[in-house]
């Protein structure tokens, strides 16, 4: 019996090696399978500000001015239409694909009296999981291999992975800041070089990216900056995608131009918008694209086999919210304009706090972000990581040693213009005035150890 069992173990034991030898064999195979290997689409796209920097500043203990979101709290009638939408059994449910029937409603209410146009709510708008899903159905629905596009630098960081896994190429161009001695300047100051954007178009050119009031730097473009861009759209037969999530967050003396607006642009121009932006619920990832029919169906194509439909009860709250806001446009309690001005005493505040503390920064004339040159605060950061640029060297140091997380602004660069942007971070100000004195508190105390 002794024997038998013996065998048996041994025999047990003899299977066991052969089950892992085999699930070796197999898992060895599956990581050299050709098969099993990425899309070349997505090839060298696996590294992300967001993923990065979010971890990196979770740690409780870290004051976060990082990524941009408010924890300043929504308006109280947004979040009580999302409970009331909730409590309708239909509004669980799966509504209308390119756009719920009450939230394209509202948005071509909105967007009509800002465009001075009518706007179909049925053709000429697709709501969509926050701005990106309207810039991937975009991208997607309309640049293909050989195409070209033109990116601004610095440009939000998803415009340069989304237009290469379309296949095509991105044509970066800088702002270009004014070179001056002073503490501080205005994103005014930084601006497109006209003849070197002329030659940037090209018969390859398929389309423009712009963001205005932009990401990070802050600059609203003036129309006459508009009017440059336009005409080379115009010539060249270009797609403008106009990221426009900040639109309503525009700073004294500054006013937010829409470019399809300008004569001839309609019919060649995306208008992309954010909910989570407009209303201060990042959290909500609902967006919209506004253009002419015959650019819209193909992102309705695109998002109708891809996504389908957006969430019911969030599109229903937003459609609420915006009629509300719709209802007293103009007036200074229309949250449209009542949040800009919220901002720009924490804008006014933030600026002052970094010349306090010695860094140089540019200050918005819309968006809710601030850069800054760091480079005068001489950090020595030899000992970090060799292959990374300056700025995302010191953030993670920044995050690490001074609780302190901001962004670093090679993130929304191409490689060649690093040196050009890599002494700026940028600081998010929206934020509650306890969380800019936890921001204060460490740089002032950090500028005091250093004197
Ligand atoms: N376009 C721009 C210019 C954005 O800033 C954003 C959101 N960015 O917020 C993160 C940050 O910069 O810290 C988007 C598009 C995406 O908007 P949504 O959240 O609606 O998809």
């Amino acid at each position: 019996m002794l024997i038998f069992h013996g065998s048996l173990g041994i025999k047990a034991q003899l299977l066991k090696t052969i089950y892992s030898l085999s699930y070796l064999r197999f898992s060895s195979s599956a990581m050299m399978s050709f098969k099993l290997k990425n899309a070349k689409r997505i090839e060298g796209l696996d590294s992300n500000v967001w993923v990065e920097f979010t971890s990196l500043a979770a740690d409780s203990t870290v004051v976060n001015l990082g990524q941009g979101f408010p924890d300043i709290p929504p308006p109280c009638y947004v979040k009580e239409e999302l409970a009331k939408a909730v409590a309708v059994d239909k509004m669980n449910q799966y509504t209308r694909g390119f756009g719920h029937p009450l939230l394209v409603e509202a948005l071509s209410k909105v967007y009509g009296k800002v465009c001075d146009r009518k706007i179909d709510p049925y053709t000429e708008i697709l709501v969509t999981v926050g701005a990106y899903g309207s810039l991937f159905s975009a991208i997607q629905g309309f640049i293909e291999e050989g195409d070209e596009v033109i990116l601004i630098e610095p440009f939000y960081d998803c415009y340069e992975p989304m237009v290469k896994m379309a296949g095509a190429t991105p044509i970066f161009i800088p702002l270009r800041a004014k070179t001056d001695v002073a503490s501080s300047t205005s994103s005014g100051d930084w601006t497109l070089n006209p003849g070197e954007l002329a030659d940037k178009f090209n018969s390859r050119t398929k389309a423009i990216i712009l963001n205005t009031p932009n990401n990070p730097v802050g600059k609203v473009y003036t129309r006459e900056e508009l009017e440059v861009i336009a005409d080379l759209c115009i010539k060249y037969d270009v797609l403008c995608i106009s990221d426009e999530v900040y639109e309503w967050l525009v700073y004294t003396e500054n006013k937010h131009v829409k470019i399809a607006t300008l004569p001839g642009m309609w019919e060649r121009t995306i208008t992309i918008g954010s909910a989570g932006k407009t209303f201060s619920v990042t959290g909500w990832k609902l967006g919209w694209s506004i253009g002419p029919q015959h650019l819209i169906k193909h992102l309705q194509t695109v998002q109708q086999n891809c996504i389908y439909t957006c969430a019911t009860p969030l599109q229903e709250a937003l459609a609420r919210a915006l009629l509300k806001d719709f209802n007293r446009m103009g007036s200074s309690e229309c949250y449209f304009n009542s949040l800009s001005r919220e901002l720009e005493v924490k804008r006014d505040r933030m600026a002052k706090l970094l010349q306090e503390v010695g860094l140089k920064p540019v200050i918005p004339e819309g968006g809710y972000f601030m850069i800054a040159d760091v480079s005068a605060l001489n950090v020595d950061l030899s000992n970090m990581k060799e292959n990374e640029p300056y700025d995302y060297k010191f953030v993670k140091w920044m995050i690490k040693t001074k609780k302190l997380a901001a962004i670093p602004i090679t993130a929304f660069c191409g490689l060649d213009t690093t040196v050009q942007f890599e002494k700026y971070v940028r600081f998010c100000f929206i934020k509650q005035d306890s969380t800019l004195d936890a921001a204060e508190k460490i740089l002032k105390s950090w500028s005091k150890q250093k004197s």
